[in-house]
């Protein structure tokens, strides 16, 4: 037990929280290793969602600890403008020898936020470099989310994100559609069968509308996760890579969640067999420990800003902490632990086991769409009348009163453990929820 008697609660300005519920009712952990949480009062929960989606290696990993630990103590910071530090290079190096054929370079940012703004940014100024400067329109896709600052806003497509911020919104954003469709698709397994023409928009609506002239690139997550996990059909994605590539448009994805094994591969890229030219990451990177973020870029994108830009400062663009020693030095320990423990095999080895589970909520009261894919997953409810979000808040708090973290997102639970998981903690996981579920009005 910790005493938590004399904190004080109401300095902190808490992101992303109710701050007038949390602090009637405050919630904190003092303690985590491996796949639990050791609450202020003593208790153990299981991270069912990798805390947020981030803690692929699991909590406290000794490897990362220790790295973390001694960069510390030998090199504190250093600044990567115009002055290098060796383990910035070969987190790089390392991230590159991870990432699809055709990647060829890391930018290093501090957040996924921060990793968006840097590929839109980067696709702004590669079209201008090769003579292309009426190429400034971005396209993102509803239900989207790539992070909390003005560009990520603008091409992510949560209501709840943007409507405060609607007057410093970028102009020249269209959205696709998202992907979601119950009343064709629900409780699919894994990708859905139908649905790849929804991309077709992108030439029929977009491209019709505004001439590919004018387009610099389109953002999506491969799996869109903060917009309450959405798997896209089979073929979607292809699709519209074809579609960027018959009009020189950037294909941008944002892999902040999908990247480091979530898909049982280093990249969604990969799974899906798609190589965007920008790929934002950030979260698995470090496991969470410390903040960093990035863009990876292809080979062609990079060789455009050497060739074609004046002498000097390619990319105005950075951050002081681009690159942090004690970041790079918790990347690469990430990396090897994820290497020496095979880590990006897990979702395949448990993939029949989560996909059963995920779908055997099906039948359960309010249950109205299962989906997954690989080790992500979610179960939909069907809101309360007059009261959307209420009843997957409530699963959620009382999953937390028995021992499970797992995210509401509007009346959706998602599931997106760490990638050590055993079929033991998806047992405990899936069983809490499935009783809570059955219990809730
Ligand atoms: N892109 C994606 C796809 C994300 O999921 C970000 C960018 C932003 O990353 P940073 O590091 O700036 O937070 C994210 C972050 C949720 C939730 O509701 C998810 C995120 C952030 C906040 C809430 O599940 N993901």
């Amino acid at each position: 037990m910790t005493d938590l008697s004399a904190l004080d609660l109401d300095a902190y300005w808490m992101p992303l929280t109710p701050n007038r519920a949390f602090k009637r009712s405050p919630r904190l952990v003092v303690g985590a290793k491996d796949m639990y949480y050791t609450t202020a009062d003593g208790k153990q929960v299981l991270d069912g969602l990798a805390t947020l989606w981030c803690v692929n290696a699991g909590h406290c990993r000794p490897k990362i600890v220790a790295a973390i630990g001694r960069q510390a103590g030998v090199l504190d910071y250093a600044s990567s403008y115009s002055l290098g530090h060796p383990l910035a290079f070969e987190a790089a190096h390392r991230l590159v020898a991870l990432a699809p054929e055709g990647i060829g370079h890391a930018f290093f940012t501090n957040s996924g936020s921060e990793a968006v703004e840097t590929a839109l940014k980067i696709a702004l100024a590669y079209h201008r470099l090769r003579g292309e400067a009426t190429r400034t329109r971005f396209i993102g896709r509803e239900r989207a989310f790539h992070g909390a600052n003005f560009g990520g806003i603008s091409v992510g497509g949560v209501a709840a994100y943007r409507k405060a911020f609607a007057a410093g919104l970028l102009p020249g954003v269209d959205h696709l559609r998202h992907t979601q469709d119950l009343a064709a698709r629900a409780f699919v397994r894994g990708e859905a069968a139908t649905g790849a023409d929804l991309a077709d928009e992108l030439e029929n609506r977009i491209i019709s509308l505004h001439d590919a002239s004018n387009i610099a690139a389109v953002i999506v997550e491969p799996v869109a996760g903060a917009g309450g996990v959405l798997v896209p059909p089979r073929g979607y994605l292809k699709r519209l890579r074809e579609i960027c590539d018959r009009h020189g448009i950037l294909l941008i994805f944002d892999e902040v969640i999908t990247g480091f094994g979530r898909l049982g591969k280093p990249f969604a890229s990969h799974f899906f067999g798609v190589t965007p030219d920008l790929i934002t990451f950030a979260k698995g990177i470090t496991s969470g420990t410390v903040p960093m973020g990035g863009v990876l870029a292809s080979k062609a994108i990079y060789r455009t800003f050497m060739d074609a830009s004046a002498a000097g400062v390619e990319l105005f663009h950075g951050y002081t902490y681009s690159g942090h020693p004690l970041a790079a030095a918790a990347a690469l320990a990430t990396l090897d632990t994820y290497a020496e423990e095979r880590l990006f095999d897990r979702p395949n080895e448990l993939a029949k086991q989560f996909e059963d589970a995920v779908h055997s909520f099906r039948g359960l009261p309010h249950v109205i769409d299962c989906r997954n894919l690989q080790l992500i997953g979610a179960i939909e409810l069907a809101p309360r009348p007059g009261a959307p979000g209420a009843r997957a808040l409530e699963v959620h708090t009382k999953a937390w009163d028995r021992g499970v973290f797992v995210r509401p997102i509007g009346d959706t639970i998602a599931f997106c453990p760490p990638l050590i998981a055993e079929a033991k903690h998806l047992d405990q996981m899936f069983g809490v929820v499935a009783d809570i579920v059955r219990e809730v009005a």
